[in-house]
């Protein structure tokens, strides 16, 4: 029997005030249902924040260090039940388990750093210009955090932005992205084993026009992360900004990397048919571009062409499948339009760009592993996010070019470059306009305690991971004490002559 989930909104597990609900299906096989969700609305958002408003009022008040000590009892739970998580998670949203092991791994790091950060949260003292004098500046909750999360990461993106967020003392209104409901309500399970209130953690189930907007246009909510694509990004922004809000945007990617003709190929393959076709190039940071020198280009393709042709789709929760379904129907609608964009302007398919049939896919939202060579710049399947199994072919002359090509783009998230030359290698760092650069490495790995963002039109400025999400989901609050006993006058007392 499939599961009916519920929202949890101010200590209880309930429906959506509408009683209306909605299905999630397996992509591999859309027989199966995992789960009846809430569709929840506006007034399901405005009880959760009223809950969250309310919990914030104790939670600011626990010490760090002991909403630290939670953290770490969340990872723990994390890694007793990290197994029965990947799978669901598999089910829910089909990539391959050792995919959805890393993904749960990624929360499970993130957790121990937050239990970690609770005993640091560090602010700082500054010498007074005057006597006698003391001043400081310290970290504070800000208040209620709407984040709003995306599928193809449904566990390590919203602890991404949660923990942090709660360890900074802030409460919490969450609405997952309506793929991936169930790991969601996972992790709000967790949470509430391992000893956050009630109220602290809320989760509203159901779409954007509905959940999303009500959360990022409330004048009650303090703050929104949202991880999702670029269009959606400037709608939140420009809503936003009508509260002026705290925004945290992680958006679109068209991420290349670069193989140079003194490259390890062998080596540059394998990190290829990772960056491109792990989780089925649904990842913000999946290599959707390559850009070969002239001099490697041919040989590189057919090393390339030959090892695509063997990845076997199929479930992920079988051992034998190395790559799974699109996330749903539109999806793969968007993929196969983008393929017969890519022909239409003059690229040329090398492998792959159909929808595959065969046993075990007859169910499943499929999409061939491609590759386009003969692409150009100027090329949509250049330029714009596909989120799919395209990986789209360019060659250049020289690191110059390469980095040309690399830049002109409107995304900057990640990039990649495989070079025995530690001159180009340097070079790449320095003038790749990305957030993140791997060399001789894929362009998808980040790991959880490092910095994770994107400049241009990937996001606004902030960061996720390691110790730069905290910038975001706290406030700085600046202290001064006197002990003179007298009046001291900044900026006059010292300078009165
Ligand atoms: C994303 O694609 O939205 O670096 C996040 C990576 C993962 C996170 C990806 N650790 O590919």
């Amino acid at each position: 029997m499939p599961k009916k989930f519920q929202n949890f909104i101010a200590g209880k597990w309930v429906d959506a005030r509408s009683g209306k609900t909605f299905e999630n299906r397996n992509p591999a096989n859309w027989d199966e249902l995992v789960g009846t969700f809430p569709k929840s609305g506006k007034e399901d958002v405005d009880e959760a924040v009223r809950a969250a408003r309310a919990a914030h009022e104790t939670w600011r008040l626990v010490p760090a260090p002991k909403r630290g000590d939670i953290m770490r009892k969340v990872g723990d739970v994390m890694v007793a039940r990290k197994e029965e998580l990947a799978r669901q998670m598999t089910r829910e949203m089909g990539k391959v388990l050792t995919e959805t092991r890393g993904d749960v791994q990624e929360g499970i790091d993130t957790a121990y750093y937050a239990a970690g950060e609770g005993r640091r949260l560090f602010g700082k003292t500054v010498p007074s210009e005057l006597p006698d004098k003391l001043n400081m500046a310290m970290r504070v909750p800000i208040g209620v955090a709407g984040i709003v999360t995306p599928w193809n990461f449904p566990m390590a993106i919203p602890t991404w932005k949660i923990f942090p967020a709660l360890l900074c003392g802030n409460t919490i209104v969450f609405k997952p992205a309506s793929d991936t409901p169930a790991t969601a309500t996972s992790l709000v399970e967790i949470l509430l084993e391992a000893g956050i209130p009630a109220g602290a953690i809320n989760i509203v189930h159901g779409g954007g026009a509905e959940v999303g907007n009500a959360i990022v246009g409330h004048p009650d909510v303090d703050l929104v992360s949202f991880t999702g694509s670029t269009e959606v990004g400037k709608k939140i922004s420009a809503m936003a900004a009508s509260t002026l809000k705290r925004v945290s945007l992680e958006l679109g990617g068209k991420n290349a990397q670069i193989v140079m003709d003194d490259a390890d190929l062998g080596l540059a393959l394998e990190g290829l048919l990772w960056g491109a076709f792990g989780t089925t190039g649904q990842r913000c940071t999946a290599t959707s571009r390559l850009i070969l020198h002239e001099k490697i280009h041919d040989k590189f393709i057919g090393m390339l062409v030959d090892r695509v042709k063997k990845l076997r789709l199929g479930d992920g929760l079988l051992p034998t499948t190395d790559v799974g379904p699109c996330i749903n129907q539109g999806q793969q609608e968007t993929v196969k339009n983008y393929v017969e964009i890519g022909v239409q302007e003059g690229a040329r398919i090398v492998t792959g760009g159909d929808i595959p049939r065969g046993s075990g896919l007859e169910k499943g939202w499929f999409f061939s592993p491609t590759v386009f060579e003969n692409v150009k710049p100027e090329h949509r399947i250049a330029k714009e996010e596909i989120f799919g199994p395209v990986l789209s072919v360019l060659k250049t002359k020289s690191l110059d070019e390469a980095i040309h090509i690399l830049n002109d783009t409107i995304y900057g998230l990640s990039s990649s470059i495989y070079t025995a030359d530690v001159n180009r290698a340097f070079r790449a760092v320095r003038d790749v306009k990305a957030g993140i650069i791997y060399i001789n490495a894929p362009t998808i790995g980040a790991e959880a305690h490092m910095p994770f963002g994107g400049v241009k039109q990937t996001g606004n400025g902030h960061r996720e991971g390691g110790w730069t999400v905290y910038d975001f989901f706290s406030e700085w609050k600046t202290v001064y004490v006197d002990y003179s006993g007298g009046l001291q006058r900044a900026q006059i007392d010292n300078y009165n002559e």
